[in-house]
C-alpha cells in the first residue's frame, strides 16, 4: 500500500487494482436479500445486451450499508468474480488526508481506469469519508478538498453512457449522514442493507470459515453450538473468532481445533468487541426478547395499535438493544383519535409490562418508552384538548415563547395529575391483556430468542391472523 509519497509516482498504483477474482457469492454467507440485490449488477456486467437491446438504463451504483465487518467489501469482491471483471478499489478515508487537488485528481485517474478496463467494478469504501451531506459537515465552512472530491465523483458519475460497462459501488456504516445528491437517479440509486448477521446466518458464516481449518467436529452440531454462542458478532468478527481457534489449538499443540478452542477464542473475540459495541449476555438477550415480545403482542391484539411487520433482537451498536417496524394500522394517520392515542400509549408501555410480568425484576430499557408515552399523554392534555380537567386550551409548553399566557401553579398541578391520570389507565390497559396473553408473550418471545427476527408472517403462524382488519382493507 502505497501512502501519499507514491502520489504522482506510478499512476497504476494510486488504487487497488485486481484482476481474477476467486470470491464467488458462495463464499459470502447469509446476507440472501442482498445477494439477490447484487445479482442485477451482475446480469448486466456479464450480459449487457441483454439491458441494452430493451433500451432500460442499467443501474450505475449501490450504496452497501451496514455496520463494520459485516462484509460490504466482500460483497462487492464477489460480485466481481461471480462477473469475471476487474475490482478496483478505494477507501475514501485515504482523501481526508491528501494534498490540495490530489482528492479530484485520484478520483479522475480511477474512473478513467475504470472506462478503460470495462466491464469493471469499482468500490469507494468509507464514501461517508467523502460523501458527508454538506450541512452536516461542522461549523467555520466545510472541507474544501473533500468538497471537490465529492463533486468530482459526481461528475464522473454522470459521466457515463448507458454503454459503458463500469459498475460504482460505495461502503458505509453510516448512511444516515451521506449527501442526497449520492443518491440521485443514475448514481448510488441503490441502497442495499446489510445488518450483523442472524443466528441463521451466523451459522452459515462459521460454516464457510470453518472449511479452512482442521476440526473433526459434527458440522452441524459446531456451526449451531458457535451461532448460538455469538450474538451480535459481524462476519469479520466470526472470521477472526475461528482463526483465533485455530492459534489456540497450535499454541496447545493439538492436531485439530476442538470445542474448547472455540469457546476460548469467543471470550477473547468478546473481550475485544465489548469496547466497541454491545454484546448482550444471555441474560440481557432474554430481557430483551420478552420485552419486545410484549410490545409486539400488545400491537396484535388492541385494535388501533400498530401490528408488528419485523423485531429484532440482534443489536445494532449505539446502545439500541432490540429493534421492531411496526405497521401503521390505520395507514398514514395524520390525525389520533382517543382510542387511537391510548391504544399506542399501551403498546409503548407493552415492554416494560411484559418484563414485570415475567421477571422478577425490571431494567432501565423502557425509558424511551416511558418518554415516547409521558409526551403522548402530555400532549393530549395541553394540545388535544382531551382532557375533560384541563379543557380545550392550548398550553403552551415553553414559557419563553410567550405565544399563550403562561399557566399558573394549579393549571401546572393539573396537567400534572391528569398526564399521570392518563398514563395510569394506559399501564391497565396493557397489563390487563399482558396478563391474559401471557402464554402468547413466551410464544413469542422465545421465537425471537432463537430467530433472533421475527416478521408478520412468523406472528401470524405463532398467534393466528391477527383480529383486527389491516390498514389496507380500510385504506381510502
Ligand atoms: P466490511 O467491508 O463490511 O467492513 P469485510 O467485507 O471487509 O467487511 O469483511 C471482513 C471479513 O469478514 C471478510 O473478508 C470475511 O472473511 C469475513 N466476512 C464478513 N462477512 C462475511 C460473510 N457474510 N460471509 C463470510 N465471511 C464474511
Ligand atoms: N426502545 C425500543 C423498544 O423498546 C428498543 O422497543
Ligand atoms: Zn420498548
Amino acid at each position: 500500500q502505497n501512502g501519499i509519497f507514491g502520489i504522482g509516482k506510478s499512476r497504476a498504483r494510486r488504487f487497488n487494482h485486481e484482476t481474477d477474482i476467486k470470491i464467488k457469492f458462495s463464499d459470502v454467507a447469509g446476507m440472501d436479500e442482498a445477494k439477490v440485490e447484487i445479482m442485477e449488477f451482475v446480469s448486466f456486467l456479464k450480459q449487457p445486451e441483454r439491458f441494452q437491446k430493451l433500451g432500460a438504463k442499467i443501474p450505475r451504483g449501490a450504496i452497501l450499508s451496514g455496520p463494520p465487518g459485516t462484509g460490504k467489501t466482500l460483497l462487492a469482491k464477489a460480485t466481481a468474480g461471480e462477473s469475471g471483471v476487474p475490482f478496483f478499489s478505494v477507501s475514501g478515508s485515504e482523501f481526508v488526508e491528501m494534498f490540495v487537488g490530489v482528492g479530484p485528481s485520484r478520483v479522475r485517474d480511477l474512473f478513467a481506469n475504470g472506462r478503460k478496463n470495462a466491464p469493471c467494478i469499482i468500490f469507494i469504501d468509507e464514501i461517508d469519508a467523502i460523501g458527508k451531506s454538506r450541512s452536516k459537515q461542522n461549523f467555520g465552512g466545510g472541507n474544501d478538498e473533500r468538497e471537490s472530491t465529492l463533486n468530482q465523483i459526481l461528475t464522473e458519475m454522470d459521466g457515463f453512457n448507458t454503454s459503458d460497462q463500469v459498475v460504482v459501488l460505495a461502503g458505509t456504516n453510516r448512511p444516515d449522514v451521506l449527501d442526497k445528491a449520492l443518491m440521485r437517479p443514475g448514481r448510488f440509486d441503490r441502497h442495499i442493507s446489510i445488518d450483523r448477521p442472524t443466528m441463521e446466518g451466523r451459522k452459515q458464516i462459521f460454516a464457510v470459515h470453518l472449511k479452512k481449518i482442521v476440526t473433526d467436529e459434527n458440522m452441524e452440531y459446531l456451526t449451531g453450538r458457535l451461532a448460538a454462542l455469538t450474538p451480535g458478532f459481524a462476519g469479520a468478527d466470526i472470521a477472526n473468532c475461528v482463526n483465533e481457534a485455530a492459534l489456540v489449538a497450535a499454541r496447545e499443540n493439538a492436531d485439530r481445533v476442538v470445542m474448547k478452542h472455540f469457546e476460548q477464542a469467543i471470550e477473547r473475540v468478546i473481550g475485544g468487541l465489548e469496547k466497541k459495541s454491545v454484546v448482550l449476555t444471555p441474560e440481557e438477550k432474554r430481557t430483551v426478547a420478552y420485552h419486545e415480545a410484549g410490545h409486539a403482542i400488545c400491537g396484535w391484539y388492541f385494535r388501533w395499535a400498530d401490528p408488528l411487520l419485523k423485531v429484532s433482537i440482534i443489536p445494532r451498536g449505539q446502545g439500541a438493544l432490540g429493534y421492531a417496524q411496526y405497521l401503521p394500522a390505520s395507514g398514514d394517520t395524520y390525525l389520533l383519535n382517543v382510542n387511537q392515542l391510548m391504544d399506542r400509549m399501551a403498546m409503548t408501555l407493552g415492554g416494560r409490562v411484559s418484563e414485570e410480568l415475567h421477571f422478577e425484576t425490571v431494567t432501565s430499557g423502557a425509558s424511551d418508552d416511558f418518554n415516547k408515552v409521558t409526551r403522548m399523554a402530555t400532549a393530549m392534555v395541553t394540545k388535544f384538548g382531551m382532557s375533560p380537567k384541563l379543557g380545550h386550551i392550548y398550553y403552551e409548553e415553553d414559557p419563553q415563547q410567550m405565544l399563550h399566557k403562561p399557566f399558573s401553579e394549579s393549571t401546572a398541578r393539573d396537567i400534572d395529575s391528569e398526564v399521570r391520570r392518563i398514563v395510569n389507565e394506559a399501564y391497565k390497559q396493557c397489563r390487563d391483556l399482558l396478563t391474559e396473553k401471557k402464554k402468547e408473550i413466551g410464544l413469542v418471545a422465545e421465537e425471537l430468542l432463537s430467530k433472533e427476527v421475527l416478521g408478520r408472517e412468523d406472528l401470524i403462524r405463532l398467534l393466528g391472523p391477527r383480529p383486527w382488519p389491516d390498514s389496507d382493507e380500510f385504506a381510502k
